[in-house]
């Protein structure tokens, strides 16, 4: 059975896990249209994996006797200026979830919750997973520069296929 101080803040990470992946569908859709194929596919299949991870949580707050939430959300952002602005964004936005990840499994020690400290083990290694994807996303853009066309053309097709082929190239997909 879970303490309602451990319900509320698994609540919390369910809705972080929401908010991730209607952020990164934003990403997606402004990718697509700017014609960015192969990142949108990238993005939208990384907006389904957050869904997991929350629905993931869902599962395990109500299977513990508690009550997961479906949380009401605002817009996220609609455009962004450019693919490195993308992925500096996500690279942020993973560093917060691991630190909120981080702040779950300490109060979970503090309430000698073992159960739910174990389950959250699976979410401590994915985020060092999505951070190291983040950055090595981000220093591939880096390296391109972004006045290279060819070079946008080549990282635009190789996460295309990252959003394809999920573990052939390293890339998660849960
Ligand atoms: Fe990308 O983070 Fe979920 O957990």
């Amino acid at each position: 059975m879970l303490s309602k101080k451990i319900e509320n803040a698994l609540n919390n990470q369910i809705k972080l896990e929401a908010i991730s992946s209607q952020y990164y569908l934003s990403m997606a859709s402004w990718a697509e249209t700017k014609g960015f194929n192969g990142v949108a596919a990238f993005l939208f299949k990384h907006s389904e994996e957050e869904r997991m991870h929350m629905i993931k949580l869902i599962r395990f707050v109500n299977e513990r006797g508690g009550h997961a939430l479906i949380p009401a959300l605002s817009a996220p952002e609609k455009s962004f200026s450019n693919l490195n602005s993308v992925f500096e964004q996500i690279l942020k936005h993973e560093i917060l979830v691991s630190s909120e990840i981080n702040k779950l499994v300490d109060i979970c020690l503090k309430e000698k919750d073992y159960t739910t400290h174990n389950f959250l083990q699976w979410y401590v290694s994915e985020q060092i997973e999505e951070e190291a994807l983040a950055r090595n996303v981000l220093d591939k853009l880096r390296m391109i520069g972004g006045e290279n066309k060819g070079g946008i053309y080549f990282f635009d097709r190789d996460l295309g296929s990252m959003g394809t082929t999920s573990s052939a190239s390293g890339i998660k997909t849960e």
